[in-house]
């Protein structure tokens, strides 16, 4: 890629070509603790979704409240080029919420793990699979895409998923996921999983992989899942969402672009335009650090970095900032050296000479 060095000893992933990445920032991102969207923001964030070319996006969960379906609604009606989905539980009333919204498709979700089966769905493992298959049938009689999610699919047993799979793809679901509720899969556990189960469905059925951040691995995860089978990975814009977040977007994009040469169709000039609207309406303010869209990730203190950096700035960037719409900056601190004083002097439009930069030096380092 053009502003990146070839990370040769990454494997070349051909067969990932035909991926897609979906953003449920305005579901599962919401979903984070304190965060309220007005409908005007999701609308303003399904724009610029749109800008960066998103395929799908996850619109909402309708039966939540009144202005969430709301939304919903409007977002559908707006006719963006991407498809849109909506969240449903396996309940009708649930799935009648989403069929108003005019959607393109539904997400319907429902545990077989033993912990959910127990205290959260309150049934019998049997009586989850016969409603999953009632509402599979349900939605699809209303002519829906429908995607059926196992939530905390990763403590679930292999063999029960796999039935649950089968009996949702035969009731008439065009995707599956494996949502990792509450991320405490690993990047081994994860591809073994996927090609378990990518083994046992149809190889038209598409396998989605739903990732949570709890361990710091959602978007490792996702990527290696994509590699061991899956066609789709759900993300959300800054990782937004419950407890410690999601897959982020901005990194799952750039990693598979830059890390694996996968030439996704978005434009990614927007990627930064949209971690800060996403930021500003959250009110949740992204840390300096942030992989990819964080403050620091192209600023530069370091003397020894910051040398290489003014002859090659690839010496100590994986990519370019330009690839982001941003501008690297060379910051100056007690670890600077005298190209970064003369490199800082001319960004100003001044000059200072060897000697001239050794005094600004001392005082940089050492105080006024
Ligand atoms: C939730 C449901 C879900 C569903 C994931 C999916 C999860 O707990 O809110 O759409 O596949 O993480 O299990 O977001």
């Amino acid at each position: 890629m053009p502003g990146a060095v070839s990370t040769s000893f990454n494997p070349k992933l051909d067969h990932l070509e035909g991926l897609t990445v979906y953003d449920t920032t305005l579901r599962d991102g919401e979903q984070a603790p304190g965060v309220r969207f007005t409908q005007g923001q999701k609308v303003e964030i399904a724009g610029m979704l749109e800008e960066l070319g998103i395929p799908e996006i996850e619109a909402g969960f309708p039966i939540v409240s009144r202005d969430e379906k709301s939304a919903v609604k409007e977002i559908t009606g707006l006719g963006h080029c991407f498809r849109t989905t909506a969240l449903s539980r396996i309940k009708k009333e649930d799935i009648d919420a989403v069929i108003d919204c005019g959607t393109d498709g539904i997400i319907l979700f429902a545990s077989v793990s033993p912990l959910h089966l127990k205290h959260k769905m309150h049934r019998t493992y049997e009586e989850v699979l016969e409603l999953s298959v009632e509402a599979v049938e349900y939605a699809k009689a209303h002519g829906l895409f429908v995607a059926f999610s196992a939530e905390d699919a990763t403590r679930t047993a292999p063999a029960s998923l796999i039935e649950l799979y089968k009996r949702v793809e035969d009731a008439g679901a065009s995707r599956v996921h494996i949502a990792d509720t509450v991320g405490v899969a690993t990047p081994r556990g994860m591809e073994s999983l996927v090609r378990k189960i990518r083994g046992s469905l149809d190889p038209k059925t598409q396998l989605c992989v739903h990732c949570h951040n709890d361990f710091g691995l959602a978007t490792a995860n996702a990527i290696q899942e994509l590699i061991g089978g899956a066609d789709v990975a759900a993300a959300t814009v800054n990782g937004m969402g419950e407890r410690a977040g999601n897959t982020s977007l901005e990194e799952l994009v750039m990693g598979l672009r830059v890390l694996y040469d996968i030439d996704l169709p978005f434009n990614l000039a927007v990627l930064s335009r949209l971690s800060r609207l996403v930021e500003r309406h959250a009110g949740i303010k992204i840390s300096p650090h942030k992989p990819i869209v964080g403050d620091n990730v192209f600023r530069h203190e370091s003397g020894i970095h910051v040398a290489a950096v003014l002859e090659n700035p690839l010496s100590y960037e994986p990519f370019s900032p330009e690839i982001l719409g941003l501008k690297r900056k060379i910051v100056l601190g007690k670890h600077s050296g005298r190209q970064a004083v003369r490199a800082k002097m001319e960004e100003l439009d001044a000059f200072c000479n060897i000697g001239e930069a050794e005094q600004i030096l001392e005082l940089v380092k050492n105080g006024l």
